[in-house]
């Protein structure tokens, strides 16, 4: 270790507070810190720093400067009709044909959810105690065979995921933990995102410990620079794969390695794609996607005025609808483009935290205020990189429910995204043919008016045998969903097969049906033939 070399490195920048507390540290905390200090690129990191803060100034208004996706490339699960059906068997084809990819960002430190842990091995008290991760799992499990019984080939869909410090260690062990969920452990492929220091307002790197630099992951744009000093895109080329689906952990609806949307963006010759969900109204806090300068990107609802978040075309709907949902399409020779070349030139931005420090007395204070930054990349900065852009429109009730919060919370919770989730699955019962009773056999109307009305007072058995009793405390809890039904991913991707599980019976919540029941009813026919 030299020491003095360092201690004028750091002066050269600004930054010999890193040392302050040198002498108080034992030997082995000398050389962490030494560590540390070195592999950080301190020079880079200043860079970065002023460029984010620059950019960070007055938020321009780029009103003027805005015009709306073009219509022909924007797909929809409401309007495209029979071609949607092309998109599906096009996508189910190419995961047949083992060219297509999941990619998983859960480097986030899920701050506002407030566990400990990483937020994929959430439980939000579904009838399974399935987590975030399981359910993900299983649909891509449930995918690859919906492709296997289209073409008659097993095409395996690799699931990549990014996780960072925080979230790497419990991530791997879970996973090994739960034996990958039914997956093969190759075709689960972990790497991790880079950590940035955070800085003072002053400038400053801030020290978390007094051995230790405070960091935080570099934003789910990182991705593009983990991608290429991961290896990753070597793994994806040597695996064969052409097209990958990007995702946020939270979105307890999300459709992994989605046929129509992966079906849609070849269609439409994109390299990079979004999937979106209409915006509810004007005010709604989501970014739209557009165009800028004729180049895609997301504008952020703080970047507009309102009367151009009020615009509205001729059939009524907002002109600037597309909302983001952190859901994205990419050829895999996009994104090597992306990593090799374009990641460089992704402005960082700033995040205004509140950062524990270590004060003059060397104590370690956790502020009450922001006092300093974490510098942040973002996925979606790369849209404008992309000449072959395409948007895909899906039902937000149907795709998206992301939990960002804790229990506490009135939106984006662990009970809104449980709710999502039951509401679908009751959904697609009565949409094959299912019918749902109350434990003395009246109907539940398909529409429950609100949940203290309906009366799911003991977790008794339902009337047919494959429907599993569940979490009968959930089942009196009147805030709950009033029709609780689960459907296992592994039985159902999008609603599809449960003709002939649910066609003309009737359930009482709370239910669960799950891979075996498919195969006990069968057999129960059979036998009753
Ligand atoms: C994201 C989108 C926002 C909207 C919203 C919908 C971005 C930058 N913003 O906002 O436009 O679509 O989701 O739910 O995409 N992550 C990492 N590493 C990091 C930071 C985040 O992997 O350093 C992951 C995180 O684990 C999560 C995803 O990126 O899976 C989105 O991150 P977030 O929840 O912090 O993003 P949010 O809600 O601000």
């Amino acid at each position: 270790m030299n020491v003095e070399e360092l201690r004028e490195e750091l002066a050269h920048f600004g930054q010999e507070h890193l040392l302050e507390f040198w002498d108080d540290l034992d030997s082995e905390k000398k050389q962490e810190l030494y560590d540390d200090i070195k592999s950080t690129d301190i020079g880079e990191v200043l860079q970065f720093f002023t460029k984010a803060m620059e950019n960070a100034g007055e938020v321009e208004k780029v009103d003027e400067k805005m015009e709306p996706i073009p219509s022909e490339l924007i797909g929809s699960v409401t309007r495209s009709g029979k071609e949607l059906e092309k998109w599906y068997n096009e996508g189910l084809k190419q995961v047949a044909n083992g060219k297509v990819c999941v990619l998983l960002m859960a480097g986030g430190q899920g701050t506002r959810l407030g566990v400990t842990y990483p937020k994929g091995m959430y439980d939000v008290g579904l009838p399974s105690t399935k987590t975030l991760y399981e359910l993900q799992a299983q649909r891509i499990q449930r995918i690859q065979q919906l492709a296997y019984e289209k073409t008659g080939k097993h095409g395996v869909v690799p699931w990549y995921i990014m996780t960072s410090e925080h979230t790497k260690d419990p991530t791997e062990a879970f996973f090994k933990r739960n034996n990958y969920f039914g997956l093969i452990k190759e075709n689960v492929v972990m790497f991790e995102q880079n950590m940035l220091p955070c800085i003072s307002f002053e400038g400053k790197i801030i020290l978390d410990q007094k051995h230790k630099i405070s960091r935080a992951p570099d934003g789910n744009g990182g991705l593009y620079r983990a991608l290429a000093s991961c290896n990753i895109i070597d793994d994806m080329e040597q695996r064969g794969l052409k097209y990958c689906h990007v995702y946020g952990v939270d979105n307890i609806l999300v459709k992994l390695a989605d046929p129509w949307f992966v079906g849609f963006c070849i269609a439409k010759g994109a390299n990079c794609g979004a999937k979106v969900v209409e915006k509810a109204y004007p005010t709604e806090p989501v970014g739209v996607i557009c165009r800028v300068d004729g180049k895609f990107q997301v504008v952020e609802y703080s970047e507009i005025t309102l009367k151009t978040a009020e615009r509205r075309n001729q059939d009524g709907r907002l002109m600037f609808s597309a909302g983001n949902i952190c859901n994205h399409f990419f050829t895999t020779d996009f994104l090597r483009e992306l990593a090799r070349e374009h990641e460089p030139r992704l402005k960082h931005h700033i995040a205004k935290k509140k950062i524990p420090f270590i004060d003059n007395s060397g104590e370690r204070i956790v502020p009450t205020k922001p006092n300093g930054i974490k510098m942040e990349k973002f996925v979606f900065d790369v849209f404008e990189f992309s000449m072959d852009f395409a948007a895909f429109e899906v039902l937000r009730e149907d795709e998206f429910s992301p939990l960002k919060n804790g229990i506490k919370a009135d939106k984006d919770n662990p009970t809104t995204a449980r709710h999502a989730l039951l509401s679908l699955h009751h959904r697609w019962v009565l949409n094959a043919g299912g019918r749902f009773v109350d434990k003395d056999g009246t109907p539940i109307p398909a529409i429950p008016s609100n949940s203290a009305q309906a009366d799911h007072t003991s977790g008794a058995r339902a009337n047919v045998d494959y429907c599993r009793t569940t979490n009968s405390q959930k089942a009196t809890d009147p805030d709950e969903y009033p029709v609780v039904c689960e459907i296992s991913p592994l039985l159902s991707f999008s609603g599809e097969g449960l003709q002939p599980l649910c066609d003309g019976r009737e359930f009482t919540p709370p239910v669960l049906l799950s891979e075996g029941d498919y195969q006990e009813d069968k057999e129960s026919r059979i036998d009753n033939n």
